[in-house]
C-alpha cells in the first residue's frame, strides 16, 4: 500500500460526488439509481464535508424534508421521474407531496450528524444547520420504537429486506420463504437492464418484495397497522445497533448544542436496546444473528449484519474479540474482507449482491466499531483492504471478496464518499 496515491484517489472521489450531485440531492450512480435514497444520502455527506461543508448539511436537509408526518424518514424521495428505476412512485402510491417509498432504511443519520460536527472546519454553521435536524432525527428514532416494537422489547424488526439496506442477504431466506406471491401485479425490473443479472437479486425474491409493498399499500402505508399485519418481521443485529448508536449520538449533540428535550428519552431508549441486545448472540456461529419474530427464533445465517453490532460498541469486550477473529479468519481465506456473507457457508455467493461481496460503507462503519471497541489494528486491516479494492477496481458499488472485481453499479457516490473519508 505504500505506492498508493492517495491523492488520485481523493480526486477521483471528489469527481464522482459532482457528477452525480442533483444539486440539492445526490444519485448514488446515475442509470441504476436516480434517485434519492435515505442511507447514501447521510454517508454521502460525510465525503461532501471534505470540499463543502454546507453542500453536505444540504444533502441531509433535502431528505429530512421528506420526512413523514409520523416521524419515519423514507428510503426514497423520487425528487423527479424516470423510468430506469423499478419501482417507481407509482407502485410505492403512498400520496406523499413529493412521492417517496413507504419503507425506511438503517437510520446512520445521528451518527453521521455527530461526525459532521466534530470534524467541522467551521463550527457555528454545523452548529447552527445541525440544531434543527436533531428534533427530526430524535423523532425518527422514536418512530422505530413505536412503530416497530409495539411489544416493547427493546429491538426493532425490519419488515422488508429493502428497509435493511443489504436486500438479498441470507439473512432473510426462511422469512422471506413465508412471503406469498399470489396476486402480485405483472412488473418488469430494470434493474437487471443495468447490471449483470448473476450480480442481482432471484425473480423469485423480487416477487416477494413486491407482495410485501403491495400488501402495506393496500393498508394505506399505514405504519400502525404494519408490524403486525407483516409475515416478514426480522430483528436485525446491525439495524439496530446503527440506530443505537444514532440514537446515542443525537444525544451527545442535543446536550453539547443545548437542545432540550432529546437526551434522556434517547438514553433511556439505547439502555434498553443494551439490555435486550445479547439474545441475538449465537454461539454457534460466534458472532450475533438475526431474530425472526414471526417463527420466534435465531436465524441460522452468518452474516455481516451480526459484525456491525460493534458500531455501538455492544457485547462484552471478550464478544468484541470475537467479532475481531472472525473477521480476521474471513481475510486468511479470502483475498480481500469484509465478506457480506461467511464464505465457509454453503449459501455464500461471490458475486451476488449481498451474499458475499464486499461493500465499502459497510467496511467503512465496521472500521469505525472496531477503532471504538479498541481494536485500532483490526481496523486498520480493514481500510487497507477497502483501499486496495479502490486502487485494483475503481468506484464500484460492491467488489467480488475472491479476486476484487467490481461489481454492480459503476461510479457510486457512497464509495467515493467512504474513499474521501479514509484518505483525507
Ligand atoms: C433498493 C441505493 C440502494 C442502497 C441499498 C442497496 C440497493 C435498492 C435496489 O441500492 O438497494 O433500495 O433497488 O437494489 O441494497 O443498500 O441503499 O444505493
Amino acid at each position: 500500500m505504500s505506492t498508493y496515491d492517495y491523492n488520485a484517489a481523493f480526486e477521483r472521489a471528489a469527481r464522482i460526488l459532482a457528477d452525480n450531485d442533483q444539486g440539492s440531492y445526490t444519485v448514488p450512480t446515475k442509470g441504476l439509481y436516480p434517485f434519492q435514497w435515505n442511507w447514501d444520502s447521510c454517508l454521502t455527506a460525510l465525503g461532501q464535508r471534505h470540499f463543502d461543508e454546507k453542500r453536505a448539511f444540504t444533502e441531509i436537509e433535502t431528505l429530512l424534508a421528506h420526512q413523514w408526518p409520523d416521524g419515519m424518514v423514507p428510503h426514497i424521495v423520487f425528487h423527479k421521474n424516470d423510468d430506469g428505476y423499478f419501482p417507481g412512485p407509482g407502485v410505492w402510491n403512498t400520496g406523499r407531496p413529493t412521492p417517496t417509498s413507504g419503507i425506511t432504511q438503517p437510520p446512520v443519520l445521528g451518527l453521521v450528524l455527530r461526525r459532521l460536527y466534530e470534524e467541522a472546519r467551521d463550527k457555528n454553521l454545523a452548529a447552527e444547520r445541525i440544531r434543527p435536524l436533531l428534533a427530526k432525527a430524535a423523532k425518527w428514532h422514536r418512530w422505530f420504537y413505536d412503530m416497530r416494537d409495539p411489544k416493547g422489547t427493546g429491538l426493532i424488526a425490519i419488515l422488508h429486506p429493502w428497509e435493511s439496506g443489504r436486500d438479498n442477504s441470507v439473512d432473510w431466506d426462511e422469512a422471506l420463504a413465508r412471503v406469498p406471491t399470489d396476486g402480485v401485479e405483472p412488473y418488469q425490473r430494470r434493474d437487471t437492464q443495468h447490471v449483470n443479472a448473476g450480480q442481482r437479486p432471484h425473480k423469485s425474491e423480487y416477487d416477494r418484495y413486491l407482495w410485501l409493498v403491495q400488501c402495506f399499500r393496500g393498508l394505506g402505508w399505514d405504519n400502525s397497522k404494519l408490524h403486525d399485519a407483516s409475515p416478514f418481521q426480522v430483528v436485525d443485529p446491525g439495524f439496530n445497533a446503527i440506530l443505537m448508536r444514532s440514537d446515542e449520538d443525537v444525544a451527545h449533540l442535543a446536550e453539547v448544542l443545548g437542545v432540550d428535550g432529546i437526551a434522556e428519552d434517547a438514553r433511556w431508549r439505547v439502555a434498553k436496546a443494551r439490555a435486550a441486545f445479547e439474545m441475538l448472540w449465537s454461539e454457534k456461529h460466534g458472532q450475533y444473528v438475526c431474530f425472526d419474530r414471526v417463527a420466534n427464533k435465531l436465524v441460522d445465517s452468518p452474516s455481516i449484519g451480526g459484525f456491525l453490532p460493534l458500531v455501538a460498541s455492544v457485547g462484552t469486550p471478550e464478544r468484541q474479540r470475537q467479532l475481531r477473529d472472525r473477521i480476521r479468519a474471513q481475510r486468511r481465506q479470502l483475498a480481500y474482507g469484509i465478506a457480506s456473507h461467511d464464505p465457509a457457508d454453503t449459501r455464500f455467493e461471490a458475486k451476488r449482491y449481498w451474499r458475499g461481496p464486499i461493500w465499502i460503507i459497510v467496511n467503512y462503519l465496521i472500521a469505525d466499531g472496531l477503532k471504538r471497541c479498541g481494536l485500532d489494528d483490526a481496523a486498520a486491516e480493514v481500510i487497507s483492504d477497502s483501499l486496495a479494492l479502490i486502487e485494483k477496481s475503481g468506484f464500484a458499488e460492491y467488489y467480488d471478496p475472491q479476486t476484487g472485481e467490481g461489481l454492480g453499479g459503476g461510479s457510486f457516490t457512497w464509495t467515493a464518499a467512504m474513499v474521501a473519508e479514509l484518505v483525507a
